[in-house]
């Protein structure tokens, strides 16, 4: 676990190496072994000085991760954080210099350990980060990282690193003072040795009697003029939605006013009652575990040869188009881009030129990289360039008929391997499937705009989608570094659908005099990022309205119409005011300023005597999607999991739920089931849930 070795020159090397985990994290076991060997090496009379270090490629992952799922108790948490500062005061106070030797990544606890010793340095590798990327859980560093930080860095630097949660490359964290020296890797235990060997009388500055914080106390100048204003940012980004940065606020604030060991008990009693919300635990699940194996394809069917994708052919070089185009060939793929004539597909393909020329510019991107990318991308209007492609995504208009004509030719030109995809994002998969005689080799791949910025993509199977095709299509995603989520057909599939429930809802509450500022501000108190009526504009109300009524024509007397069809029709229809790409939407989109709300909306839409109160406005943003999803996953659409993960990545339902069947649970079932049926007697049918909603949580 720790391996304990003193060489001759006195130097006790601490080396983290936990057996059977790929990489070395903290436990009430681990963290007992750890404290064990410090205590050994500060009672033995040989040892001069300490290095720790890790036999693995990374140093220390942090915590156990795995640990926060389980159900602790108050007392629990706080022992653990209790005996880190334990061991890490020890190591500070003992009387013997520690230099952590960092070889790999350093996270979270594993970085607090780093910051416990007197010194710290790190071996050049480009791929290394180090820091506390803790609020990123929706926790705080609960091992000392607060106190620490803040006392090493100063209050504002401290701050913006831990509400950041930022990883940093070694280089940048040594430009910052937390890392003390960068060496070669095969010159790192060597130089850890010397410093140990060189500071026999290695003290931490906090435990200095003439200690001052960096920059500033708490009650200086500097303290008095942060504080108000990372409050109010924390607020204004988080609406009150995420503990986490509050409490690191708090950690900071309160600690840095006391000393080292008050101000780490104050630190554990915030980390406590972090890890006690239930909404961490949901957070947690969600956006580390579940997360992290979609990436990894854990769902993917087996027995499928892992899929290599060398050359694609992208059918439409729009927006979207032009955008599988870019992620594509960033992913280090030949791209044939087809539109209807070649100066189309060539401007598709300019879309990005800039782009990559400004990450060139940033030093994101070197020349010749940039030139490489851009030359994989083959514009062209001729279908015969589709010969040989391994995959072929249409992404053209959503016309039935448009996407078979163009979909045959493709499927014709590029040959019997080639897995045939569609990027429509509410027509049936199973419908476009029948424009090729390969069915079992056509899926649904629905990107999120703007394609290069959003990180998931949804597959959608049709009734005949093949094993062999899910597998290819989860390859292809993971080759370009995006996450999947698998969703059976329907209209709209998973995502759509959904989203769609929350805009609608939102004009439903227009056309009910619902005042336009109350709904958006209304909707980020729920914890969404951005109001029904901004996202709609950019999503374009034309576009939604054109959906709507594609769907009252393919479903007839089966056509559920929808308060806010009335809105759509008239802002679109009559007002002509179709949304931000042509500058008028239900905003105003002035050359010089920010956006505004339409000065006509209330013109148009009478504001109602009685006004509701911001909760019942965000209960309807947010309820309205958690039913519309639980119908989902009934109707066997998507599962709970990729629910979750698809509502968080596709349309940033907000993470702290844990995702929009986790909202269901963490509200509770019955708690749930009340407040729908409540909104549903007063706002419409559609608020009301599925019976069996339990089973569906789990399913
Ligand atoms: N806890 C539990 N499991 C972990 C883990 C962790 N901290 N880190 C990694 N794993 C598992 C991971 O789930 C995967 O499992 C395997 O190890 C390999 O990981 C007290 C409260 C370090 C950059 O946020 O970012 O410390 O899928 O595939 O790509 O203040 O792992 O094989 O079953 O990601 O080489 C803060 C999380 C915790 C770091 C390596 N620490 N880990 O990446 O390997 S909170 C973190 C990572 C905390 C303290 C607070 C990455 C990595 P499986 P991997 P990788």
């Amino acid at each position: 676990m720790i391996d304990y070795r003193v060489d001759a020159d006195g130097v006790a090397v601490l080396t983290w190496n936990i057996e059977g985990r790929p990489v070395n994290v903290m436990n009430e076991e681990t963290v007992a072994a750890f404290g064990d060997a410090v205590e050994r090496a500060l009672a033995d009379g040989t040892v001069k000085g300490v290095v720790v270090a890790s036999a693995k490629d990374d140093f220390v992952a942090g915590a156990d991760v795995e640990k926060f799922l389980e159900d602790r108790s108050l007392e629990e948490i706080i022992a653990l954080s209790v005996t880190m500062t334990r061991i890490t005061r020890a190591m500070e106070t003992g009387g013997k210099p520690f230099c952590a030797a960092i070889n790999g990544h350093a996270l979270g606890g594993g970085f607090e350990i780093a910051l416990g010793c007197h010194h710290r340095i790190a071996a050049d590798k480009p791929k290394t980060r180090v820091g506390l990327p803790e609020v990123t859980l929706g926790l705080l560093p609960g091992a000392g990282g607060t106190q620490r930080m803040s006392r090493m860095l100063g209050i504002q630097k401290s701050l913006e690193l831990l509400l950041e949660g930022r990883r940093l490359p070694v280089e940048v964290a040594h430009k910052a003072g937390l890392i003390d020296a960068v060496v070669e890797p095969e010159d790192l235990l060597a130089a850890a040795r010397k410093w140990v060997a060189d500071n026999p009388n290695a003290r931490q500055p906090w435990d200095d009697k003439g200690f001052r914080v960096p920059g500033g106390a708490v009650q200086s100048p500097v303290g008095q003029q942060v504080f108000p204003t990372a409050a109010a940012m924390t607020r204004a980004r988080t609406w009150g939605n995420h503990p986490a940065p509050q409490a690191i606020l708090s950690c900071v604030y309160e600690g840095l006013q006391v000393d080292i060991d008050t101000g780490l008990r104050i630190e554990a009693k915030y980390f406590a009652n972090l890890l006690r919300d239930p909404r961490t635990k949901a957070m947690i699940k969600t956006t580390f575990f579940d997360m992290a194996a979609a990436k990894k394809l854990k769902s993917r069917p087996q027995g499928v040869d892992k899929a290599k994708f060398s050359r694609i052919g992208i059918l439409g070089a729009g927006m979207m188009g032009a955008g599988i185009a870019y992620v594509s060939a960033r992913a280090g793929m030949d791209v044939v881009l087809l539109d209807e004539t070649r100066e189309k597909a060539q401007a598709g393909k300019a879309r990005y030129k800039a782009q990559v020329e400004a990450q060139i510019g940033k030093g994101r991107l070197s020349a010749d990289a940039g030139t490489a990318l851009l030359d994989r991308i083959e514009p062209t209007d001729t279908f015969a360039d589709l010969a040989g492609c391994d995959l072929v995504i249409e992404a053209v208009f959503e016309d039935r008929e448009l996407k078979a004509t163009v979909t045959r030719k493709a499927a014709d030109a590029a040959g019997t391997a080639a897995l045939i995809a569609s990027n429509t994002s509410t027509l049936p998969i199973t419908g476009l499937a029948q424009a090729v005689d390969r069915p079992e080799a056509f899926i649904g791949l629905h990107f999120f705009s703007p394609v290069e910025r959003m990180p998931m993509v949804e597959i959608i199977l049709g009734e005949k989608t093949g094993d062999p095709a899910l597998a290819r299509a989860m390859d292809y995603v993971q080759a370009i570094g995006m996450t999947p989520i698998v969703v059976r057909d329907s209209r709209g599939f998973f995502t759509s659908r959904v989203f769609a429930s929350y805009v609608l809802e939102g004009m439903t509450l227009l056309r009910d005099g619902v005042k336009p500022a109350l709904i958006e501000n209304a909707a980020k108190i729920g914890g969404m990022p951005v109001g029904p009526l901004e996202v709609t504009d950019a999503t374009s109300l034309s576009l939604l309205w054109d959906v709507r009524r594609q769907w009252k024509l393919d479903l007839g007397d089966k056509f559920e119409p929808h308060p806010a069809d009335t809105v759509l029709e008239l802002m679109v229809e009559t007002l002509d005011r179709p949304g931000r790409r042509a500058a008028r939407g239900f905003y105003d989109y002035p050359a010089e300023g920010p956006k505004r709300l339409w000065h006509g909306l209330t013109e148009h839409f009478p504001l109602a005597e009685a006004q509701p109160d911001a909760e019942t406005v965000a209960r309807r943003l947010m309820h309205i999607q958690a039913v519309e999803a639980l119908r989902c996953t009934r109707e066997g659409i998507v599962g709970p999991t990729d629910a979750n993960i698809g509502s968080i990545l596709g349309w940033g339902f907000p993470a702290i739920t844990g995702g929009v069947i986790s909202y269901v649970g963490l509200k509770g079932s019955d708690t749930f089931s009340e407040e729908c049926r409540d909104l549903a007697g007063r706002y419409g049918d559609r608020f009301l849930p599925p019976a069996d909603i339990d089973s569906l949580l789990a399913a």
